[in-house]
């Protein structure tokens, strides 16, 4: 089975798709960003599920490049997989960890049987990872991830970064 990756422009949190992927932090206990909005408009149930992922599998918190999943509350979606991308450091090349956030994300949707997943740009907002650079690691781990997932949509809020991720994806 191919997968097909689409980019939209737009707020994640808008998208009808199985499962959503958050950039979340290590806490799983809410933040800014797409973190702030997927928590605002997919309602406590969420926040309820990463505070029994606390409680028992993640006592320490969520490793950074690892993903889980939890209900998505009341979004037009199955389940949010919360991933932590790692901070943007120019002293110390973390892109293994971006592109880890990637294929573990994937990993658990094939898992939970998801067919279609959409992504944020992780990384690119609070913690100040380069555009351009966030599309190339984004772009070229999925494409290169095998997957049962069908549809991968990369969800871009501004147009400087839809530009980055077209560019990448040709
Ligand atoms: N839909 C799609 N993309 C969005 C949305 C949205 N609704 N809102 C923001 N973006 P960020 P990070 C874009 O900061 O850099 C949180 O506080 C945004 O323009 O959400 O991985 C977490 O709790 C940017 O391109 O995530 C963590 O503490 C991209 O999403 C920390 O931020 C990622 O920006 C994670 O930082």
């Amino acid at each position: 089975m191919s997968t097909t990756l689409t980019l939209v422009q737009g707020d994640i949190t808008r998208l009808r798709v199985d499962a959503l992927v958050n950039a979340a932090n290590s806490s799983l206990l809410g933040g800014g960003g797409v973190d702030g909005a997927i928590h605002r408009r997919g309602g406590p149930e969420i926040l309820a599920a990463c505070r029994a992922l606390r409680a028992s599998r993640y006592g320490e918190g969520l490793p950074t490049g690892h993903a889980v999943a939890t209900t998505a509350g009341r979004l037009d979606a199955r389940w949010v997989i919360h991933t932590v991308g790692p901070v943007f450091s120019a002293d110390e090349d973390r892109s293994h960890l971006l592109a880890s956030c990637h294929r573990e994300a994937l990993r658990v949707a094939d898992e939970l049987g998801a067919r279609s997943v959409a992504f944020p740009a992780i990384s690119t907002g609070v913690y100040g990872w380069p555009l351009d650079d966030a599309a190339r690691i984004a772009v070229d781990t999925v494409r290169a991830t095998s997957t049962e997932v069908e549809e991968i949509i990369f969800v871009l809020f501004d147009e400087r970064a839809h530009e980055a991720f077209a560019a990448r994806v040709g």
